[in-house]
């Protein structure tokens, strides 16, 4: 039988690396494996509660709105609780934002600061909680400077190129652990009797090309020209200029959307759409669209806002939004290019 590899090993021969014992094979200081390893606890402890369902008294809507002015359910206040409660007192980090808090949430002085910034979205996909389809958990590492004391949301405010880690928790028929360090996408299934992620997929690569996208088509009439553009071409099937026929996904979880691009190819988008013109999308870019689009640049695929690279864009805000155009790099790139050649 080929031996099992644990998150646990995993981390810890990557943090080896970055002690120079396995020059070459990926490089992570152990404060950085201790944040992953927590981050891990912490999704098992979701899983748990997810899996209970209507037995734990996780379903329904909680009597509050997050900042963004959207009704949190339950479980989206649960998700949040255990991850800052797992993360506070190790050391590792210094504070963390999370979709379901207004402002940043500074490690207690009770408790060590660390160097890193952990952004979350607690519990993704929150319209399919109660009705037991996949949703998820979706995580971004940053440093914060080294300049001066006190972390401020400023610190949050860094490109995703610089983050140092990003990965999701996927809770479907399975709970699916996917993470990257910069260096490839790897995946890890929850084995439960065990309660331990294990390795199940190693360079994770999304193919160049594909016939399926995902989109909500019942947005399709306040879209602008270039993604109308772009989905009627597909829609036209092999008559029409693609010369293929495409297929259609919508999960409306994030995790489970991006999950499967990530395990058989498609594109994912989320456009801009003018019954809302002032914001420039619906999903968050700290801790949506720099996560994801992260993992799918290190799979071999591309994301964008329709106009640049994601993972370029300053942020200025820590709960900006952002139009996403994201999976099998041909598709992207031609998206975009259709938001080029109308402007
Ligand atoms: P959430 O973080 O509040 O759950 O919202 C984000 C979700 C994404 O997971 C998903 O892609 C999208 O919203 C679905 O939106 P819609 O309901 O408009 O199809
Ligand atoms: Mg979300």
């Amino acid at each position: 039988m080929t031996q099992r590899i644990s998150l646990t090993r995993y981390l810890i021969e990557k943090q080896r690396g970055h002690e120079g014992q396995l020059a070459g094979q990926g490089a992570i200081p152990p404060q950085l494996r201790l944040l992953l390893e927590v981050v891990a606890r912490a999704c098992k402890s979701i899983s748990l509660a997810v899996t209970k369902g209507a037995l734990g008294g996780v379903l329904g809507t909680a009597e509050s709105e997050n900042v963004q002015g959207e009704i949190q359910k339950k479980l989206d206040i649960i998700a949040n609780e255990v991850l800052i409660e797992a993360n506070e007192w190790g050391g590792h980090l210094a504070a963390m934002a999370s979709e379901e808090m207004e402002g940043i949430y500074v490690v207690p002085n009770r408790y060590p600061q660390g160097e890193y910034l952990l952004m979350f979205d607690p519990l993704d996909g929150s319209s399919n909680i109660d009705v037991n389809v996949s949703i998820g958990t979706i995580f971004s590492v940053l440093l914060k400077s080294p300049e001066g004391p006190a972390v401020s949301e400023q610190d949050f405010l860094q490109p995703g190129t610089q983050q140092v880690a990003a990965g999701y928790c996927l809770y479907g028929p399975q709970t699916t652990l996917v993470l990257t360090l910069g260096e490839g996408v790897a995946m890890f299934t929850l084995d439960r009797e065990q309660g331990s992620f294990v390795l199940t997929q190693e360079n994770v690569r999304v193919p160049e090309d594909t016939q399926e996208f995902a989109v909500n088509m019942s947005n399709m009439r306040h879209w602008d020209e270039p993604v109308k553009r772009y989905i009627d071409e597909c829609l036209q099937g092999k008559d029409g200029p693609r010369s293929k026929d495409f297929n259609m996904r919508w999960i409306a979880s994030m995790v489970a959307d991006v999950h499967r691009i990530l395990t058989r190819g498609g594109v994912f988008m989320y456009p801009w759409d003018k019954r809302e013109p002032e914001k420039p999308g619906k999903l968050r870019l700290m801790y949506e669209a720099n996560p994801m689009g992260w993992l799918i640049e290190q799979a071999g695929g591309a994301a964008t806002d329709g106009k640049q690279r994601i993972l370029d864009i300053q942020p200025t805000k820590l709960h900006q939004r952002v139009a996403v155009f994201l999976g099998s790099k041909n598709e992207v790139e031609r998206a975009t290019r259709y938001h080029s050649e109308a402007a």
